[in-house]
């Protein structure tokens, strides 16, 4: 059986989320999306106490970055806790969540196969040109595309940021659900690691903040506390691009490009960079799962 306090294969993850559906048919609803590169099924996982309600939507998405394993694991456990915690009712009501927890399965499972790929960030797509592999998918996205923060080398292998915007199938998975959902979705969620930071947009620059930004801020200090009242460490929270300018990424995208109003990339853990130990995953989910609840709070009583 499936522990989540473990990490496991993108066809164990799959398997399990099939295996919930059928166990909670009226809560958890699978969209298929399409597939990645290499061809493995995309799935989105759909939490509704009542789907035709039109409630406003958390979108939340990890592992779009391959190693950061920790990020497919938090948003496994959310959906376990989501679906098989009777009090999480509360977190439901009035609020549905739709997670996709593994934007890139091709690049996830490469790290697996060996210990030399193990720190693989990209995804697999091969380059028309030269014989590298992989774009950078948070580089990736239309929005100030690759105006800061990025290669225009295909063999670079961090940042780069691809022949051209939405070129790769797993961003235009994500770019797809935004679209679908659009001003539904009032809080999107991008899961990382590394750093423990909590930052909103602007990413593609660190000179100006959008407008609305003490909003983005207040409310990421409120999950940071509640993280940090469960025991876990506190979040730096600040806008993405004062960390570092980086453009073409997911935040930015669903805030500038859809309109999103809150829009957030989560850091998950610091201490152990992209290998978070898997003993400790016990202790840090259910932490982080706090900081989830204040989101959820926030989006049912604003909207
Ligand atoms: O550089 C990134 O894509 C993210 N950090 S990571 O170490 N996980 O790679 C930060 C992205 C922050 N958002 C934007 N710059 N748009
Ligand atoms: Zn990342």
């Amino acid at each position: 059986s499936f522990n989540v306090f473990e990490y496991h294969s993108y066809g164990a993850m799959q398997e399990h989320l099939e295996m919930l559906a059928k166990m909670h048919p009226d809560l958890l609803k699978l969209a298929t999306l399409g597939s990645s590169y290499q061809g493995r099924r995309m799935k989105l996982a759909k939490i509704s106490l009542n789907p035709n309600a039109n409630n406003p939507i958390i979108f939340i998405d990890g592992g779009i970055h391959a190693r950061e394993w920790v990020a497919p694991a938090m948003a496994m456990y959310l959906i376990h806790r989501l679906v098989s915690d009777p009090e999480a009712t509360h977190e439901l009501n009035g609020v549905d969540w739709y997670i996709l927890p593994v934007v890139n399965p091709d690049g996830y499972e490469f790290t697996r196969t060996s210990r030399t790929n193990r720190l693989w960030r990209k995804t697999r797509s091969k380059n028309a040109l030269l014989d590298c592999f992989g774009v950078d998918g948070n580089r990736n996205f239309g929005f100030k595309w690759a105006v800061s923060g990025v290669s225009k080398n295909p063999c670079d292998k961090e940042t780069y940021a691809g022949p051209k915007p939405f070129s790769e199938p797993e961003t235009q998975m994500v770019r797809n659900v935004m679209i679908t959902y659009g001003k539904r979705i009032k809080l999107y969620v991008s899961l990382h690691s590394y750093g423990q930071y909590l930052v909103y947009p602007w990413g593609y620059t660190g000179e100006f903040l959008p407008k609305e930004w003490q909003k983005l801020h207040s409310l990421a200090k409120m999950v940071s506390d509640a993280v940090e009242k469960a025991g876990g460490q506190p979040f730096r929270v600040m806008s993405a691009g004062k960390w570092y300018p980086a453009a073409g990424g997911s935040d930015d995208f669903a805030f500038g490009a859809i309109g999103v109003p809150y829009s957030y990339t989560m850091e998950l853990t610091d201490g152990y960079e992209f290998l978070f130990p898997e003993r400790l995953l016990h202790t840090v989910l259910p932490q982080f799962y706090e900081g989830f609840k204040v989101f959820g709070a926030q989006i049912r009583n604003e909207f």
